[in-house]
C-alpha cells in the first residue's frame, strides 16, 4: 500500500533510497524527507506536516521560503546572477554599506559558506599578526576553545577536539593552541605566556555542537578584555548565534562586546542561499591586499540582494525581540516538565537545548524519532542533548502547540 505523493515526484522511501545509493554517506539523517517549507513548518512528500525545530542549524531564522527574501532572489537571479570579482557589480557596494552599518563595522569581506568565513578569519588574523603586531614570520598562533565547531575544512578541523571530525584527516595545521571553553583563567595564562606570538582568539559566544553550551555571564567580556591587554584579536564566530537567534543581532552584544572580527553565515541569507561575511575594521581588513584572498561566488549579486532582504526581514519583523520573548516563555515552560529523563534546559533566546538522562536504553536520538512521529523535527547532538531552535517567526500559539507535543512525549517515556 503506497501513500499518495503530494509534494514533488518521489516518495519519502524513494528519496532516502536514492541518497543512500548515490550520495556520499557523510551524514546520518533522521528518517524524514522534507519536500516543502513555509515559515516554521515543513512537509514531507506525502504531505505530513512538521514543526521545524532545527531551522537548518539556525540558517532559517526568518522562516522557510520567506516571500520577501524569495522575491529578492528571483528578481536578482533573473537580472544578473554572477559577475565574479574580476569586475565590479552594482549590488555589492550597496550591500557592503548596508551590512557594515547594520553591525557597526567599517568593512566586510564577502564569502559563501560558514567554513570559508572561518578560514578567512584565520588568514586575516595571521596577516594582521605579521603586518601590524610584528609576529616573526610563520610563527603566528591562533587560539581556539576546546569542543568548538567552526566547520569542516582541514585547517578548521586542525583546531577541533572532536575525534569524529579529525580521525584520518591529518596531518593538521600548525600554529594552533587550545584552551578550555568558559575558562577565563586558562586563556589569560596562555596569552601571558605567548602574547607576542598570538594573533587571535577565535570563539563561539555559545557553543552549538557542544550542546548549546552557554558560558558563564561575563566570559566573553573578560576574554575580550584579556585579548585587548595582550594585543590579540577577538574573533567571534556568530555563524550560528548571530542574526537574532539569541535575541540580539550578535550574541556578543549581550555582554557589550564588539569583536575585532565578526563572522556571519547561515541566517545572513535566511537559509535561501549560501552567504557568509567577515566584518572588521579598516585597520585589520586592509591587511589583505588584491590577489591574496577571495572566492568566485563571494559577493555575487544574488547573495547581496538575498542577504539585504534577509536582514530587512529581521528588522521589520522584530526577530530579536521575538527571540527574547518567545525564548523566555519556551524555556520557562520546558523547565516545568518534571521527568526523570529531563535533566536540564538551557539556552538563550530561541537557541535552546534539553539535556536527557538516558533511561531504559532510550537516548536523545530515540526522543527525536518520537518527536518526529508527532510532527516536531529536531536533532540530537551527542547522545544526550536535543537542540530546540525553531524559526524566529514561529508564533506563541504554535510554540504552545509544540510544547504540548514535547510534554506528551515525556509523558510516554
Ligand atoms: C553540518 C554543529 C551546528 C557553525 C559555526 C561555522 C560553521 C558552523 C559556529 C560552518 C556550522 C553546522 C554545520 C552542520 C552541523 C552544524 C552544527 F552541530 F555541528 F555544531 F549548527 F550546530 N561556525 N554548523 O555552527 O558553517 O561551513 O557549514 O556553512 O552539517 O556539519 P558551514
Amino acid at each position: 500500500m503506497s501513500e499518495k505523493i503530494v509534494y514533488g515526484n518521489v516518495s519519502s522511501k524513494e528519496a532516502i533510497e536514492l541518497e543512500e545509493k548515490y550520495g556520499a554517506h557523510n551524514y546520518h539523517p533522521l528518517p524524514v524527507v522534507i519536500a516543502k517549507g513555509l515559515g516554521a513548518k515543513v512537509w514531507d512528500p506525502e504531505g505530513k506536516e512538521y514543526y521545524d525545530f532545527l531551522s537548518a542549524y539556525s540558517a532559517v531564522n526568518q522562516g522557510h521560503s520567506h516571500p520577501k527574501i524569495i522575491e529578492a532572489l528571483v528578481e536578482q537571479a533573473s537580472t544578473c546572477a554572477l559577475t565574479s570579482r574580476a569586475f565590479f557589480n552594482n549590488k555589492l557596494g550597496e550591500y557592503e554599506k548596508y551590512i557594515t552599518e547594520a553591525f557597526g563595522f567599517e568593512m566586510v569581506l564577502p564569502m559563501n559558506s560558514g567554513a570559508e568565513a572561518v578560514e578567512t578569519a584565520m588568514k586575516l588574523s595571521r596577516k594582521w599578526g605579521y603586518m601590524k603586531k610584528g609576529i616573526p614570520a610563520d610563527e603566528a598562533i591562533l587560539v581556539f576553545a576546546k569542543a568548538n565547531f567552526h566547520g569542516r575544512t582541514i585547517s578548521i578541523i586542525s583546531a577541533s577536539t572532536d575525534q569524529t571530525c579529525r580521525k584520518d584527516f591529518g596531518p593538521f595545521l600548525s600554529g594552533i593552541e587550545l584552551v578550555p571553553y568558559d575558562d577565563v583563567a586558562a586563556l589569560e595564562a596562555l596569552l601571558k605566556e605567548k602574547a607576542d606570538k598570538i594573533a587571535a582568539f577565535i570563539v563561539e559566544p555559545i557553543q552549538g555542537e557542544a550542546g548549546v553550551y552557554v558560558p558563564k555571564d561575563g566570559y566573553l567580556k573578560q576574554c575580550f578584555d584579556i585579548c585587548k591587554k595582550h594585543n590579540v584579536l577577538f574573533v567571534a564566530d556568530e555563524i550560528q548565534t548571530g542574526i537574532a537567534r539569541t535575541g540580539k543581532l550578535m550574541a556578543c552584544e549581550w555582554e557589550g562586546v564588539h569583536p575585532d572580527i565578526l563572522l556571519l553565515g547561515k541566517a545572513l541569507s535566511g537559509g535561501v542561499y549560501p552567504v557568509s561575511a567577515i566584518l572588521s575594521s579598516k585597520e585589520i581588513m586592509l591587511c589583505i591586499q588584491p590577489g591574496e584572498h577571495g572566492s568566485t561566488y563571494g559577493g555575487n549579486p544574488v547573495a547581496c540582494a538575498v542577504a539585504k532582504a534577509a536582514m530587512e526581514v529581521v528588522k521589520n519583523e522584530k526577530l530579536c525581540e521575538r527571540a527574547v520573548e518567545l525564548g523566555e516563555f519556551f524555556r520557562g515552560e520546558l523547565q516545568k516538565i518534571k521527568h526523570p529523563m529531563l535533566e536540564l534546559v538551557r539556552g538563550k533566546g530561541l537557541l535552546n537545548a534539553i539535556i536527557i538522562k538516558p533511561k531504559d536504553g532510550k537516548e536523545a536520538w530515540d526522543v527525536c524519532v518520537m518527536l518526529a512521529e508527532k510532527g516536531l523535527l529536531c536533532k540530537p547532538t551527542h547522545r544526550h542533548i536535543i537542540r530546540l531552535a525553531p524559526p524566529l517567526v514561529i508564533t506563541k500559539e504554535q510554540l504552545i502547540e509544540c510544547l504540548e507535543i514535547i510534554k506528551s512525549i515525556f509523558a510516554e517515556l
